[in-house]
Order: C-alpha cells, then sequence, then structure tokens
C-alpha cells in the first residue's frame, strides 16, 4: 500500500461526503462548494459542500432529537462503542494519518503519531464512561436523604482547529459520548477532511443516527454563530484562538451556555544555570519545532541564564540548522509547510519587526523558496521584551532566546503575558524546581521535559488560555450537569 493509493482511497469514500449531518443528500449537492488544499504543493484534494447555518440548525435538531436516547444508554453500552470506534481508528490508523499529512502537511511519523494519540482518547474515555460516580451527603437532620447525580449537559457544539485535526475532535467528542451528550462538530476549513474519515469510522462502529454530526464549511462564523446561539445546543467546546474565543464568549453570555475553551499561549521555556543543557537543548527542539511550532503549547519565549547561555545557544542553533524542511511525506523531513499563507505572513512580520529592534538572526530566517509556505527553522538572539515576537504567539518555527541573569526576576517575565496554557523549565536543583513550579501561573508545567501531552493528564490553561480542562476524568466533567437531590418526609 503505498501513502498516495491510501490517500486516493480514502479521499473517494462516498461517506466523506455524504449525508453526516442529517442533510438529504439532494440539498448538500446544490450547495456552493469549497476546495481543501494540500499545503505542501498547493493541490486540491477534494471539494466538500459549504454548509451554512439552515444545515446547521438541521444538525441541531437532529442531535437534539437523539440526546435522550444517547443519554439513556447505559454506561457500558456507550463505552462499548467508543471501544469499536477505537478499534477501527487503529485498524485504519495509516489511511488517517496520510489524509492529515495531506491536509495539513505535518511529517507522516508526526501524523501516525497524533492519529495514535486521537485514539488514546477514546480508550481513555471508553473507561471513564464506566465511572461517573455522584455523591451521598449525611443530612443534617434524620428525615431527609441528600444526594449528587451527574447528569450529561446536553448537546454539545464543537469547533476544532487545523494544527491537531484527528486529536482535537477525539479530545472533545470522546468525553461527550462518554457522558452522553450528542455532538455537532465543526472541523476547521484547511483540514476536515481526516474528520470525515473519523466520522466515516464512527458510523461503521455503530453509533446510533443523529448522535455524531458533522458539518463542513467553509468558514467559522456563521457555523459558530449558530451553534452559540441555537438554544438546543447547551454547551460549546472550543479550541482555538483567544480573539475568536472572546466573540464566542460573548455570543454564549445571553442563553449563559456552558463553554470549555482551549485558546492561545505563549509558553516560556526557562532554562536555569543549573539545568542539563543537552537535555535542555533535547527539550527545547520538541517544545518548539513539533508540528513546525504550529502548537498551542509550543515554547515561544527561549529563556536562558547566563552562565549557560553560550553553550545552549551554539548547542541549540546547530541541532536546529540540521532540522529537513519539505513535504511531509519525505522521509526523514522534520518540519512540513506552514498551514497557510497567513501563517508565513505572522512569521515573517515577527521576524523583520525582531530584526528592526536589534535581534540577530543565528539561522533560518527566510522562507524556504518564493512559493509555497514552507519556511527555515529560526533562531534569534538578543530579543528583547518589546518585540512582537516576545508578547504574541508565532506559530511557527521560530525560537528567540532570551539571556537572563535573575532567578526570580525571570518567573515574573514569564508570567507577564495575558496567556497561562503552558510553561516548561529545566533545572536540578529541587528546592528550585518546586518554587518555581509553584510560582509559574500556568495550567501545564513540563519540568525536565518538552513534551507533556497525555489523555491521562488534565490539558487546558489559566488566564485568557481557556476555561476547562480536556482529557483526563477532569475531562469528563466538563460535559456533565450535576444535580442535587434532596428527600425529605422519610
Ligand atoms: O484560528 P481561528 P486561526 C492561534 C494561533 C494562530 C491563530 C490564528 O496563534 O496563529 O490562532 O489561527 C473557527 N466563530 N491558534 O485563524 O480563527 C475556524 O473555522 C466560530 C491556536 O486558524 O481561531 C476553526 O475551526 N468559529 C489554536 C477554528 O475556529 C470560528 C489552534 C480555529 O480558527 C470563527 C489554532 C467564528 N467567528 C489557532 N472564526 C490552539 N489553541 O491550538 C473562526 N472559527
Amino acid at each position: 500500500m503505498t501513502i498516495t493509493s491510501a490517500l486516493t482511497r480514502h479521499l473517494k469514500k462516498p461517506e466523506l461526503f455524504s449525508n453526516l449531518a442529517g442533510v438529504p443528500e439532494g440539498d448538500l449537492q446544490s450547495l456552493p462548494k469549497f476546495a481543501v488544499f494540500d499545503p505542501a504543493t498547493g493541490d486540491v484534494l477534494a471539494e466538500l459542500p459549504d454548509m451554512g447555518i439552515p444545515q446547521v440548525a438541521l444538525a441541531i435538531d437532529r442531535a437534539h432529537a437523539a440526546q435522550a436516547q444517547w443519554a439513556a444508554l447505559t454506561a457500558r453500552q456507550r463505552s462499548d462503542l467508543l471501544w469499536e470506534w477505537h478499534r477501527l481508528i487503529l485498524q485504519h490508523s495509516e489511511d488517517l494519518a496520510s489524509i492529515l499529512t495531506a491536509e495539513m502537511g505535518k511529517p507522516f511519523t508526526e501524523a501516525k503519531s497524533e492519529v495514535a494519540h486521537a485514539a488514546a482518547y477514546l480508550q481513555w474515555y471508553a473507561e471513564e464512561a464506566n465511572r461517573i460516580y455522584g455523591e451521598t451527603i449525611s443530612a443534617p437532620s434524620v428525615d431527609r436523604r441528600m444526594i449528587v447525580i451527574k447528569q450529561p449537559v446536553g448537546v454539545v457544539g464543537a469547533i476544532t482547529p487545523w494544527n491537531f485535526p484527528a486529536s482535537m475532535i477525539a479530545r472533545k467528542i470522546s468525553p461527550a459520548l462518554a457522558a452522553g451528550c450528542a455532538v455537532v462538530v465543526k472541523p476547521a476549513e484547511q483540514t476536515p477532511l481526516v474528520a470525515g474519515a473519523m466520522f466515516a469510522l464512527a458510523r461503521m462502529a455503530g453509533f446510533p443516527s443523529g448522535v455524531l454530526n458533522l458539518i463542513y464549511a467553509s468558514e467559522g462564523a456563521s457555523v459558530g454563530y449558530e451553534l452559540c446561539t441555537n438554544p438546543k445546543v447547551r454547551k460549546i467546546s472550543f479550541t482555538g484562538s483567544t480573539e475568536v474565543g472572546r466573540l464566542l464568549m460573548r455570543q454564549c453570555s445571553d442563553q449563559i451556555k456552558r463553554v470549555s475553551f482551549e485558546l492561545g499561549g505563549n509558553a516560556p521555556f526557562i532554562v536555569f544555570d543549573d539545568a542539563d543543557v543537552d537535555a535542555a537543548v533535547d527539550g527545547a527542539l520538541q517544545a518548539k519545532f513539533r508540528n513546525a511550532g504550529q502548537t498551542c503549547v509550543s515554547a515561544n519565549r527561549l529563556y536562558v541564564q547566563s552562565g549557560v547561555f553560550t553553550e545552549f545557544a551554539e548547542k541549540f542553533t546547530a541541532r536546529v540548522g540540521e532540522l529537513r524542511v519539505g513535504n511531509g511525506f519525505d522521509p526523514g523531513v522534520s518540519i512540513g509547510p506552514l498551514i497557510d499563507t497567513r501563517a508565513l505572513a505572522k512569521m515573517q512580520s515577527h521576524i523583520a519587526d525582531a530584526i528592526e529592534k536589534g535581534a540577530v538572526v543565528r539561522c533560518g530566517g527566510e522562507p524556504v523558496s518564493a512559493d509555497g509556505t514552507f519556511f527555515q527553522p529560526t533562531v534569534i538572539t538578543e530579543v528583547t521584551r518589546d518585540m512582537r515576537l516576545a508578547q504574541e504567539e508565532t506559530f511557527g518555527p521560530l525560537a528567540p532566546i532570551i539571556r537572563f541573569e535573575d532567578a526570580d526576576q525571570v518567573v515574573a517575565e514569564a508570567n507577564d503575558t495575558i496567556y497561562g496554557l503552558a510553561a516548561y523549565f529545566y533545572a536540578s536543583n529541587l528546592k528550585r524546581v518546586w518554587h518555581v513550579a509553584e510560582a509559574l501561573e500556568y495550567g501545564m508545567v513540563g519540568i525536565n521535559t518538552g513534551r507533556m501531552s497525555s489523555e491521562a493528564a488534565p490539558f487546558g490553561g489559566m488566564k485568557q488560555s481557556g476555561i476547562g480542562r480536556e482529557g483526563s476524568r477532569h475531562g469528563l466533567e466538563d460535559y456533565l450537569e450535576m444535580k442535587y437531590l434532596c428527600m425529605g418526609g422519610l
């Protein structure tokens, strides 16, 4: 099986284009189409029906109609369906990874690990579905009993980004389904194909009609508006930019709709004098350049203490210079294309701004060629706080290194941002490790590691990086309502 043949086979699958949201086939055919591109080549991979508000409303009705029956199944029945979907995703993982690399650009090996990560969420919540517990409270009077039960929140609208098109969908859908919620999902317009393939597998797994609904759309605003304002949707789960998160929160406010948000980040990566420098270099490469730097937990600012600055900067720059940029299907490539020209322009403007303010480019700094969205992995030093790359999320393969002297001051500086998603630091002194871990105002802190995402851990941020957590048992709670029952006259 070649990668190309897998791709062709899957993109020709009728399930990818057929009725996944209850919209009659004839209506879908009459909608305008939008194209999905391969960012590495610019080729059109597929054209999909561009659904709008009427189709979203229909999908919401369909989810609403399925909600009560889905919630009434036993936890074991829901769990069994999640297990079956998990099994099918693993069985088709090479094909899913091929679609992922084609529409998103990430190296095929990274795509394979993303699909495995997506499957791990299904596995985790297939198990967690059976562990939804209530509680009994000892009542203050003898004629009463006080009990807390958990119930599904209701229909969930999920909006996902393009950077992890498979695992973001799994991370939202699997806890929602485990909790007993029906869902309407809108994947990013750049990467709807792997979502379609995953939904086709869900259909094979046997989920009841209406429980899972997929919306293909060329933009998010109108779909998002309908999901946020339709009263049949009880909760919005969104991963994307902080800007869109703010908008969705406003749109949800009239109905006090439940929200879970996983938004932008501006992760500091701090290397203290007492760190193992080689390990820190490895960790920084992982935390910065995975997915070509297009991750919300990407190390956006590398702070290195003066005692190890030169050693770190030299070793790190040498390793970055060895990274191979290219089509994600080519063996040995570790940096694929950026998602689109907008992402490329953001990289360029951050670099231009930094150079103008006195930064020095140690390696990279330019697009790989005049056309395409490939960008050289870039290291910049002599970085100051007023530069845009120190304040904003670059979301690309750009590593700015900032020298620091004072350990307390660096923590204050690391916290001086509206974001609070992920932070990393390398140190060996135990007292320092504990104090810095506590002082960093971030939802997730990697200590002597550059990688920490796991289905078993609560993923999410403080401040303007989001609300709620995904993964672990905490991720399930976000899809459950707590109800207090008080029984009197006993
Ligand atoms: O995000 P958007 P974009 C950050 C990152 C990146 C920047 C812009 O810094 O450079 O955001 O990326 C849908 N109502 N992250 O433009 O626009 C859209 O269709 C409802 C961090 O891609 O937020 C897609 O499905 N939905 C992030 C999703 O929102 C709307 C991942 C994300 O798109 C909408 C992605 C609207 N008005 C970007 N507008 C992370 N946390 O990992 C867009 N969408």
